[in-house]
């Protein structure tokens, strides 16, 4: 991004015309980011709560007195007989910078012995899926989409969530590719496809295993391929004859010819390039989704294209000194891990207490399930809460302690992308707006109020970058601090048309794409792939489903981010009022019609949306943005309100859309 400054205040922002993964155009978000950075709701100044716990009133205090209590209270704690642990710091993607975002906050809690944050609440599943599978965080160079010829979206809305792709997507089609989409909405990108395939919610893993058996079944695998660099295939082979067709067709709520059809076209059309993203994964099978999908590329040898194999995430590909920047070497002890897909849980009932918690990048009063728990514990009068933010969230209103952030525009940093293959610089355009300091001088300032003495407290945000690029990882060589500065990113250090596993090198115990997985028996789970079905369908939990049918997805629209963004006018003017989209019979047997309030409800918490008639869901479907300001909705909640605190069969990741619901019209009684 491209910032222009007048005395002072950035006056435009735009794309870099010579980044190619972003080809110069910014998202709806990123080009409004100025509205952002130059809201009058802006957090300023350090404030001390003065009102009641969440009632959102403050009082300005200096920065020396805020980090002075804070420092008074984490000391005490650490003192007490419950010790350090029973401090929990809580972020995630508020920015995806190493500086503000995974390197001094990480030293300064590993050294105060504060609890771990398993940090779950997006990807954890699908990438510990993939890294069963492939070894690791590594996919499909974006860039080489344009030469494919068969492209699969699987669970990702790549308009809204992954704009950049879409070029690469157009090229290919234009030069005749199919583009096939598997989910059980039809997003906005899928109205683009030749063909769609609406499963229902959470299946995923029973229609790959049955794409499976028919590709073993039909013998169109690269057999020269799986000999050499597969492990597991008769075994993987066995388990896909457990699922045929006409039983995934079932469990689906497909034709069998759509699983047959899919399953010839994607074995014989070479380049085939499948996309999935983690929406597919937030479900209870979301782990053993990601890994069934992840062993297709290997049975049809399409990893050998550069334009062939999968794309989840590529950020296992940086090899960025994380150990460096983390120094998990400085917890004296083992202190215990806390997931942070279970907040609610976490704060009312860990033993010992949670009895300070941090918060920094993130929103969890608005973004973490089962918010009615969430808020329970915030409320806790005896919690400690610091909160460091750009605005007054919903989280904001609960601290005891808050503290203005700096935006990007005003820091530093390093941005290691998961979707594409170059490290972008951030060069702060402008001085920091009132007292707003960066997370990463946060924590250096609280590091020297605690008495840390240890050389790391001293580093600048330039030295945790060089930090972060020295590793002896091969993509990194010849990229320097001083290069990043002049160019704003750097591709790492792979050729053009590079095809991660055209020839194995999975990073497995093996080195061999694992179908069979014995890593995973040691932990307990099966080794091979298999169909773990939703925690809450009316197939699964057929007694919870009679009260409460409709299966609610609330995924990402392109005007926000998580909950950046939708506290903005201009986002608000454009979405108005949190939505639900329903399928008209589910409407229609609810006396429901178009723009009806309605209140979605389960046996966690309820809100309020706006209802919507759609073909875009089938029967007992329902599809609502995600995510809303509570103290923007009306009736003061959002949809998290009701997702659970159940978690994935694999990497204990959040499972927001395994969630059944009840949708009645809004009286205005309750
Ligand atoms: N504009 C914008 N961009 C974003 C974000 C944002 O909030 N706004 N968020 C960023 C973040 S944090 C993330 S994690 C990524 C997420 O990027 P994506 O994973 O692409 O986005 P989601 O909206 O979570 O889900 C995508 C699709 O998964 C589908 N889905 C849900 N359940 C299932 C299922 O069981 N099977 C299948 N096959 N599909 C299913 C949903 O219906 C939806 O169409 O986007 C990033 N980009
Ligand atoms: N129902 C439902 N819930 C979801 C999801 C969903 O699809 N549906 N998606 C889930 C997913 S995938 C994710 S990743 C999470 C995202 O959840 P979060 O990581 O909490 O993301 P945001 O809601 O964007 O909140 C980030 C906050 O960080 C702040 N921030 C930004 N930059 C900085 C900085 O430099 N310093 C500090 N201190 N603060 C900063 C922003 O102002 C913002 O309030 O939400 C999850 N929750
Ligand atoms: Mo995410």
């Amino acid at each position: 991004m491209l910032i222009e400054v007048e005395d002072g205040r950035a006056v435009k922002v735009a794309g870099d015309p010579d980044h190619p993964p972003t080809g110069g155009f910014l998202c709806t978000k990123v080009s409004r980011y100025l509205e952002r950075v130059y809201s009058p709701d802006r957090l300023l100044y350090p404030m001390r709560r003065v009102g009641k716990k969440g009632e959102g009133r403050f009082e300005r205090i200096t920065w020396d007195e805020a980090l002075d209590e804070v420092t008074t209270k984490f000391r005490d704690i650490a003192d007490s007989p419950e010790g350090p642990q029973s401090i929990l710091p809580y972020s995630y993607g508020g920015t995806m910078g190493v500086v503000n975002g995974s390197s001094m906050d990480r030293r300064f809690f590993h050294r105060l012995g504060a609890s771990l944050l398993a940090r779950t609440i997006c990807a954890t599943a699908g990438a510990e899926a993939l890294s069963y599978t492939l070894g690791g965080k590594i996919g499909t160079d974006a860039e080489n989409f344009h030469d494919a010829r068969l492209i699969v979206l699987w669970g990702t809305n790549t308009l809204a969530c992954n704009i950049h792709l879409w070029p690469e997507i157009k090229s290919a089609l234009s030069k005749g590719a199919r583009l096939i989409g598997i989910d059980p909405y039809r997003n906005r990108t899928l109205d683009h496809c030749h063909q769609f395939i609406q499963l229902k919610p959470g299946t995923d893993a029973a229609f790959a295993l049955a794409v499976i058996n028919v590709i073993v079944g039909e013998g169109l695998c690269d057999k020269d391929y799986i000999e050499k660099y597969t492990l597991g295939f008769e075994r993987l082979s066995d388990r896909a004859a457990e699922y045929p067709p006409s039983r995934a067709a079932a469990i689906c709520g497909l034709d069998e010819s759509e699983i047959i059809g899919f399953a010839r076209e994607y074995a014989t059309t070479r380049p085939a390039v499948i996309r999935i993203n983690y929406g597919l994964q937030r479900h209870a099978g979301g782990g053993m989704a990601v890994r069934a999908i992840s062993c297709l590329p290997a049975l049809t040898g399409s990893w050998r294209d550069a334009a062939g194999g999968l794309l989840l995430s590529s950020s296992g590909m940086f090899g960025l000194n994380d150990a460096a920047l983390e120094r998990t070497d400085l917890m004296s002890g083992t202190p215990r891990t806390i997931n942070m897909s279970r907040l609610g849980e976490a704060l009312l009932e860990a033993e010992p207490p949670v009895r300070a918690l941090y918060v920094y990048n993130s929103n969890p009063a608005a973004v973490a399930p089962d918010q009615s728990k969430v808020l329970e514990g915030l409320r806790r009068e005896d919690l400690f809460t610091v909160v460091h933010e750009q605005f007054q969230t919903d989280t904001a209103d609960y601290a005891d302690i808050l503290l203005p952030a700096t935006t990007q525009l005003e820091h530093r940093d390093l941005v290691k992308p998961y979707g594409h293959y170059y490290l972008v610089y951030n060069e702060p355009a402008i001085a920091p707006l009132g007292e707003a300091k960066p997370n990463w001088e946060v924590f250096q300032l609280l590091a020297k109020k605690m008495g840390f003495e240890e050389a790391c407290f001293d580093d600048t945000d330039e030295d945790l970058i060089r930090q972060a690029i020295s590793s002896n990882s091969p993509v990194l060589r010849n990229i320097t601090i001083e290069r990043l500065k002049k160019d704003g990113w750097a591709r790492i250090n792979v050729a053009d048309q590079y095809a991660p596993f055209a020839e194995g090198g999975f990073r497995t115990p093996s080195g061999k794409c694992e179908f069979y997985s014995e890593k995973m028996t040691r932990v307990g789970l099966d080794p091979l792939p298999d169909y773990v079905p939703p925690r809450e369908s009316p197939e699964s939990a057929p007694e919870l489903a009679a009260r409460f049918p409709i299966q609610l997805i609330s995924a990402k629209i392109g005007t926000f981010l998580n909950s950046s963004f939708s506290h903005l006018p201009s986002f608000l003017r454009s979405e108005r009022h949190p939505t639900i989209e329903l399928n008209r019979s589910d409407a229609d047997a609810r006396g429901i019609s178009e723009g009806d309030s309605v209140k979605v409800w389960n046996k966690r918490g309820d809100c309020r949306l706006v209802a919507r008639i759609s073909d875009r869901v089938r029967p007992g479907v329902a599809f609502a943005p995600s995510t809303w300001w509570n103290k923007l909705s009306p009736g003061g909640s959002n949809v998290n309100a009701t997702s659970s605190q159940e978690l994935t069969d694999i990497g204990g990741g959040a499972t927001f859309y395994d969630n059944l619901v009840q949708v009645e019209r809004h009286t205005g009684e309750n």
